[in-house]
């Protein structure tokens, strides 16, 4: 069992209290969290923006400017890295000529910080949350090797088709060295890689709700034999802390810290199909969804399907659910995107797609041209 964890001090019912009085320029968590990470009552940080820039300036400095920046270092992963990072493993033919592809995921226990000044104990596969996106092409022999290097027990539990023993389930398996992995244990799970689509892997041990939200999940990919058209394609999972632990997030965010796609909009190439795997991994909160704004999105539900089933500019989400969703941009200029709970998108899950030419505006220029970066200019996106 888990020892009684710490809390940050922060409750979402303060926070809220904090987002009813401030005003919409003000609705960004560094705002709302003070730079103590305590301070609801505050309303509207003093650091707003004098330009008007890009419609959202005011937003984007509110997300930081008094409650300071996320130490994408000290956590060891970087959302915007994260969001393209596709982990495609160790490759070799077998005697048969299929491909084997091997990938080694270690458990571990990690404070990370979600928004700026607050802080949470993790539990980790690889050190990040969420966990490496496991991309592997259908009908693939997969191997998965799972170290237990947490100090608590932990699985993988891999949604796809597989055999009982490899389904990473407590009480199912461990004769075979399968079910619960204990700390200091490990096994390997294998199967082959159907079906094509877009699935996630978790941890399945109880109490199941604590150990996902923790951290232990990540997106998983099997590409259809024929893949699928050229297009610039990144992981959002949308994913939530908390923080006090008292059953009820705090922050809410794609990729864990919370308006970091506000902070650093997503550089998209005007004209270019763009392809989004979404997952929802939230906890503690039935619903989850993904709105953009001035464009549409072509749906393809679990990818599990070559035609899309809806063309639409939101999507709905319970928890494991998840989708691919393609689109191009046809006008430069940042375009929202947001959950459409609008409490979860005052709460961290917001972001912006910054659309240009890259010839005349990387992501790094356009964020310096209108902002400041939050994290010094040595380190562009
Ligand atoms: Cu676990």
């Amino acid at each position: 069992m888990s020892p009684r964890p710490k809390s940050s001090g922060i409750s979402r019912r303060r926070l809220l209290g904090g987002a009813a009085i401030a005003a919409p320029a003000a609705l960004g968590l560094g705002g709302l969290l003070g730079s103590n990470g305590a301070s609801a009552e505050t309303g509207a940080p003093a650091g707003g923006s004098a330009s008007g820039h890009a419609g959202h300036g005011d937003f984007h400095h509110a997300s930081f400017a008094a409650g300071g920046v996320v130490d994408h270092r000290a956590n060891g992963f970087h959302p915007t890295e994260l969001l393209r990072d596709f982990d495609y493993g160790k490759t070799r033919r077998l005697a048969d000529g299929r491909v084997l592809r091997e990938w080694e995921i270690v458990a571990q226990d990690k404070e990370i910080e979600v928004a700026p000044g607050v802080k949470y104990e993790a539990w980790t596969y690889n050190g990040r949350v969420p966990g490496p996106t496991l991309r592997a092409r259908e009908g693939e022999a997969l191997r998965i090797r799972f170290v237990n290097a947490s100090e608590h027990p932990h699985t993988m539990h891999f949604h796809g088709i597989h055999g009982a023993f490899m389904d990473g389930m407590p009480g199912i398996g461990e004769g075979r060295g399968g079910g619960q992995v204990e700390p200091g244990e490990s096994f390997t799970y294998g199967f082959d890689a159907a079906p094509f689509g877009l699935h996630l892997y978790h941890c399945h041990v109880a109490p199941l709700a604590a150990h996902i939200a923790r951290g232990l999940y990540g997106a998983f990919i099997i590409d259809p034999k024929q893949g699928r058209p050229e297009a610039d394609e990144m992981v959002m999972v949308m994913n939530g802390f908390d923080t006090n632990f008292d059953l009820a997030n705090e922050v809410y965010a794609v990729n864990t810290v919370g308006f970091h796609y506000v902070n650093e909009p997503i550089a998209i190439e005007r004209g270019r199909l763009t392809r989004v795997y979404l997952v929802n991994v939230l906890e503690y909160d039935p619903i989850n969804s993904f709105h953009l704004h001035g464009n549409f999105f072509q749906h393809y539900p679990t990818g599990t399907a070559l035609q899309p089933s809806e063309y639409t500019d939101t999507v709905v989400q319970g928890q494991g659910q998840r989708g691919i969703l393609e689109l191009e941009f046809p006008f430069d200029g940042d375009y929202m995107f947001h959950a459409h709970v609008s409490e979860f998108a005052e709460l961290g899950w917001s972001g912006f797609f910054r659309v240009g030419d890259p010839a005349r505006m990387s992501a790094a220029a356009a964020a310096a041209a209108y902002c400041e970066l939050p994290w010094g200019k040595a380190e562009p996106s």
